[in-house]
């Protein structure tokens, strides 16, 4: 009797232990990858980009490589991981996952760093931090167009700031960004520029340089500035 009662006891504080074990695996506060609506209609930043360019690049481009990210780790270890956690041990990670994760997230900020009420200047504490670290605007502009320019085939330009809270500029290859530990300059990106040739070659053809100057027409500063402010 007493001993069934010890062996009732003891499967109950197993399956206990279980349940508790496969609770903990599956955290509530999961990340969940999201492909956004586009927060703008594909004509809407018509002066700097074509509406046809825009609903290639995000419904075809952006959606594959959401389509091919969510594939790729599904059931893995990574599954579930923020994408900064999962950028942070890109390294040991399949080169699907990099150039996938990365197209994902790098077009997702790019979409939101632009708004058909974009252009003019950076204000308050983002234009004081650009004006201290490249002297002036302009001076900024310069370095990250050259920054894009530079970029050898397909990659992506970014003002980002490192550990320090300090801006810097730099360009990285294919779907890389400075979150990952795959790059020489690593930080957390603020604004980004695709310079893949699918981002302008409808509009620009090879005119990469008459695109990235279009691009300061529909730069969202406010969206710049609140990713400052958050990241600082
Ligand atoms: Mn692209």
């Amino acid at each position: 009797m007493m001993k069934n009662t010890i062996l009732k006891a003891t499967s109950l504080l197993t399956f206990a232990l279980i349940l508790t074990i496969s609770c903990a695996q599956q955290s509530p506060d999961r990340a969940v990858y999201t492909f956004d609506p586009l927060p703008y209609a594909y004509n809407a930043l018509e002066r700097s980009i074509d509406a046809q360019t825009m609903e290639i690049h995000y419904d075809r481009h952006h959606r594959a490589y959401f389509n091919n990210f969510v594939n790729a780790i599904k059931d893995s270890e990574i599954d579930g991981l923020s994408m900064d956690d999962i950028f942070a041990q890109m390294s040991t990670l399949p080169v699907g996952v990099r150039n996938n994760a990365g197209g994902h997230y790098n077009h997702t900020l790019f979409w939101n760093i632009m708004s058909p009420k974009g252009g003019g200047q950076p204000q308050g504490n983002l234009a004081a931090a650009i004006n201290e670290t490249f002297g002036s605007f302009d001076e900024f502009k310069k370095k990250f167009e050259a920054a894009g320019a530079t970029r050898f085939g397909s990659g992506w330009a970014w003002l980002s700031l490192d550990s320090n809270g300090k801006l810097f500029i730099s360009s990285t290859s294919n779907q890389d960004n400075p979150l990952m530990d795959v790059v020489d300059e690593r930080g957390t990106p603020i604004l980004g520029l695709d310079v893949w040739e699918h981002a302008y070659y409808l509009k620009y053809q090879n005119k990469r340089g008459s695109y990235m100057a279009a691009f300061w027409d529909v730069v969202d500063w406010n969206a710049v500035a609140e990713r400052y402010e958050s990241v600082k």
